[in-house]
């Protein structure tokens, strides 16, 4: 969009005296920031509105994401900078003796998602809106977000994140579309005079879903998206029916807080009244609209995609049936046709904890008009499957089964198509979690490898790297990604490798600066940073990156002179509050940290940085400074991971088991340009039907590894409970279940090769390109296309040399 500097000074100005009524000069950094957020969002209203009124003038086609978490990381910048408008504002602010950088730092990161299924949301949005598709983001405005972890002698303690606190400049509160949500109650079927059977409901504790809808800006293609969050609120015309606060507690309470569990399912009935809240809000106001425009219901497969983000959504496909059999009075066949068509499903994880099933009873008490229909969803299907495929399978694939929903269950054979995040994991669905499933409907299931958008993992992330490829190759890749693998030509030209090492050096020296403000820690930006941030999880594996750096401390100690390259072991992690297991692996390191950070023995050659409270925020400050990913998932058990894919973009190299996307990364970058250990998910299928591992037998074989495991108990490392002996436990007593031991010599003769290769910096800074020019086909943009072809049959509704184009991959 076309702003000149002299315009947004003066719009600034305004805009900042309309809301203070007091100059600019006198503002605090919050007024500065919302008074420029504000002054953005009047530059997208036009955008969004538009395009608006362009989908529902050429009727297209939309898609509506539905899901319970959505992580989109601060806005000001990417809005800025997607309108083409960043460098004007700067410029402006910079005039009016302002910083941008410092104003940005004043939002709030919305962090209303765990961990990855919600950055992908959030990059799917992106990625929607810059293709130029209409892609309709539908979720719940927690009004707390993720706890905000502190550490505490070690431990992590968790606190409120309350995020609404200021305000939230993005959103707009849209009145004219609430939804009424009814919950438990009685209902009976009657016929009418029509001959229909329709529902009737008695003590239903109805609750009002209000909509608060936020622009998601397209990269500079005219296109704004909506991401509409609901908050739940008593109905203005019950208002008078509570007499105390907390009486309205049920209702306040659906909205109030996230869940705080990655991949693993807590069946609480709060949960499932968030489900059904979001789910029945989002198809009430998808039917509305093609009430207003008079469609035709069974064009609905032609004009809606719903798109369910894992289980947590599934009762969209009960939900649609019922709006479209109760009040729309179609037959049970029609509505079903139309159901099937219109819903598909993302899987993202093959952790059975992960997987949710809700007691029936629970079910039935809290939505007894859904759980009819999920009964009757599960009778035909049981009817159809019986004679074709036997006991043995229909039984193992019902929705009902031993007093529980299977909401998985449920998904597959409510929607027309089932997608993994990474070829692996989709052989692992077909092969395996989902089995049977794959018998009776082989056509329905497909892979989609996960993406990251560019724009704010590299381009806004990282501006000292997106400066060097656009003099390299020109600017043609942020519009067309596959460009980037132009950059492989410099793989030799010693210019482009240096400033590549340069432009490392000084993310890093920033990182080093930021660690020293935040955790007191001094450490040397010429030494290796090895960065492992995600969610904490056995699977995972920071307990591995643990037994490495604790064995490397004792191999320093016990020869000070040993050629290790100078590393910084670096951490951001959360763990849920319930997961016992995870916090004591996070206090073993915290713990391990002030040992070695202190130790005078050890100076540069080993430090340890677990920062607190990693999010969206903190990832941007920490990728692009990465010199190796850490990828250590014991293989077979992480779905995908997208931090592999920001890490590489970034020019780290990755040090992987063959696991999730680090496979296809492998494939792309060439295994020389990447350090691969460890078991295959073959060799951890083998171990695990033959049950010969024993762990013990390693402990007692490996002096190096017993060495390690012993300092654990040994009172080597300092304030420490029984966290040490719980993790040795859980490691040699309890046959170590993901395998960590096993894989323990290959992870450090691979992080050993890691120190070779540093010590040849212009090799290293040949393989960082070499995986900054492959990270192409990681882009959302291509993962996107590739669902609104094969699965959302979307398409671009902008001009084809307008935003992104995507050539080829
Ligand atoms: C969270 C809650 C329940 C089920 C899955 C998750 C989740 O975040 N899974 C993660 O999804 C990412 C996006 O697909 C993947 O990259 C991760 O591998 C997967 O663990």
């Amino acid at each position: 969009m076309e702003v000149t500097v002299k315009q947004f000074v003066k719009e600034f100005k305004q805009q900042f005296q309309s809301m203070y009524a007091y100059s600019y000069e006198e503002g605090s950094n919050e007024q500065l920031y919302n008074a420029l957020g504000l002054l953005v969002k009047n530059y997208i209203s036009s955008y969004w509105k538009e395009t608006r009124e362009k989908y529902i003038k050429n009727s297209v086609k939309q898609v509506y994401y539905f899901s319970m978490e959505f992580l989109p990381g601060r806005q000001l910048r990417s809005n800025a900078y997607n309108l083409g408008l960043l460098d004007v504002v700067k410029e402006g602010l910079s005039e009016l003796e302002l910083s941008f950088d410092q104003l940005a730092e004043a939002e709030a990161d919305p962090a209303l998602g765990n961990g990855g299924l919600g950055r992908l949301a959030s990059c799917f949005m992106d990625s929607l809106a810059s293709l130029g598709m209409a892609g309709n983001g539908n979720g719940i405005r927690y009004q707390y977000g993720l706890f905000r972890q502190k550490f505490v002698d070690g431990y992590q303690v968790e606190l409120p994140e309350n995020w609404l606190r200021y305000r939230n400049v993005w959103e707009t509160r849209n009145d004219k579309s609430t939804c009424m949500v009814r919950f438990g109650g009685n209902v009976w079927l009657e016929e009418n005079h029509q001959g229909h059977l329709v529902p009737h409901y008695e003590n239903t504790l109805n609750v009002l879903a209000v909509p608060y809808d936020t622009p998601m800006v397209g990269y500079r293609n005219d296109t704004v998206n909506n991401l509409r969050l609901w908050s739940a609120e008593i109905p203005v015309e019950e208002e008078a029916n509570y007499h105390t606060i907390e009486e309205t507690e049920p209702i306040k309470e659906i909205t109030q807080v996230l869940y705080p569990d990655d991949s693993n399912y807590e069946g609480r009935l709060l949960r499932l009244k968030q489900e059904y809240f979001m789910v029945s809000a989002g198809v009430q106001s998808i039917i509305r609209h093609f009430r207003k425009y008079n469609v035709p219901r069974k064009n609905i497969p032609d004009k809606v995609a719903i798109h369910i983000n894992d289980t947590h959504p599934a009762l969209v496909v009960p939900e649609l049936m019922r709006i479209l059999i109760d009040e729309e009075h179609l037959s049970w066949e029609q509505a079903w046709e139309i159901t099937f068509k219109t819903c598909s499903y993302t899987n993202h994880t093959i952790l059975r904890e992960a997987l949710e099933k809700w007691p029936i009873d629970m079910m039935k008490e809290l939505l007894p008009r859904i759980y009819m229909i999920i009964e009757e969803i599960n009778n035909r299907f049981v009817e159809n499957t019986l004679p074709l495929y036997g006991e043995r399978i229909t039984w193992q694939t019902a929705i009902l089964q031993n007093g529980v929903v299977n909401m998985a269950h449920l998904a597959v054979i409510g929607s027309h198509s089932v997608n993994g995040v990474a070829k692996l994991h989709t052989d692992i669905l077909m092969n395996d979690v989902l089995k049977d499933f794959f018998e009776l409907y082989p056509e329905r299931f497909n892979n989609k490898t996960n993406g990251i958008t560019q724009r704010r993992w590299v381009h806004l992330a990282n501006p000292e790297l997106t400066k060097l490829i656009d003099e390299k190759i020109g600017e043609n890749w942020k519009l067309t990604p596959s460009e980037l693998k132009v950059f492989k030509g410099f793989e030799k030209d010693k210019d482009t490798l240096n400033k590549l090492t340069d432009v490392k050096l000084k993310n890093k020296k920033r990182l080093a600066d930021y660690i020293k403000e935040v955790k007191g820690i001094t450490v040397d930006p010429n030494a290796l940073f090895d960065v492992q941030i995600k969610r904490l999880h056995a699977y995972k594996r920071q307990h591995l990156n643990l037994l490495h750096i604790l064995h490397r401390y004792l191999e320093i100690k016990a020869d000070p002179s040993a050629d290790y390259v100078p590393r910084v072991f670096i951490f951001g992690a959360k763990a849920a509050p319930s997961y016992h297991y995870a916090k004591q692996i996070i206090k073993v390191i915290n713990s391990l940290a002030d040992l070695v950070n202190n130790d005078p023995d050890v100076g540069d050659k080993l430090k340890i940085v677990f920062f607190e409270n990693y999010g969206v925020s903190l990832a941007e400050k920490i990728i692009p400074a990465a010199d190796i990913s850490e990828q250590i998932s014991l293989a077979s058990m992480e779905a995908s991971g997208t931090s592999n894919m920001k890490l590489m973009a970034n020019g780290a190299l990755t040090l992987a088991t063959l696991d999730g996307a680090n496979i296809e990364i492998k494939d792309f970058v060439g295994e020389e340009n990447l350090f691969v250990f460890g078991l295959s998910s073959k060799e951890v299928y083998e171990l695990k039907a033959n049950q010969s591992y024993q762990a013990r037998e390693l402990y007692e074989s490996n002096p190096k590894l017993k060495n390690v495991l012993d300092a654990l108990t040994s009172g080597t490392i300092p304030n420490l409970q029984d966290e040490g002996y719980a993790l040795f436990d859980s490691l040699v007593n309890f046959n170590d279940e993901y395998f960590v031991l096993k894989d323990f010599a290959s992870y450090v003769e691979a992080q050993n090769k890691v120190d070779d290769l540093y010590k040849d910096q212009n090799e290293w800074a040949r393989k960082s390109l070499l995986n900054i020019a492959s990270s192409a086909p990681f882009s959302a943009d291509y993962t996107i296309q590739r669902y609104a072809d094969d699965i959302w049959k979307v398409r671009s509704c902008v001009e084809e040399d307008e935003g992104v184009h995507l050539v080829d991959e």
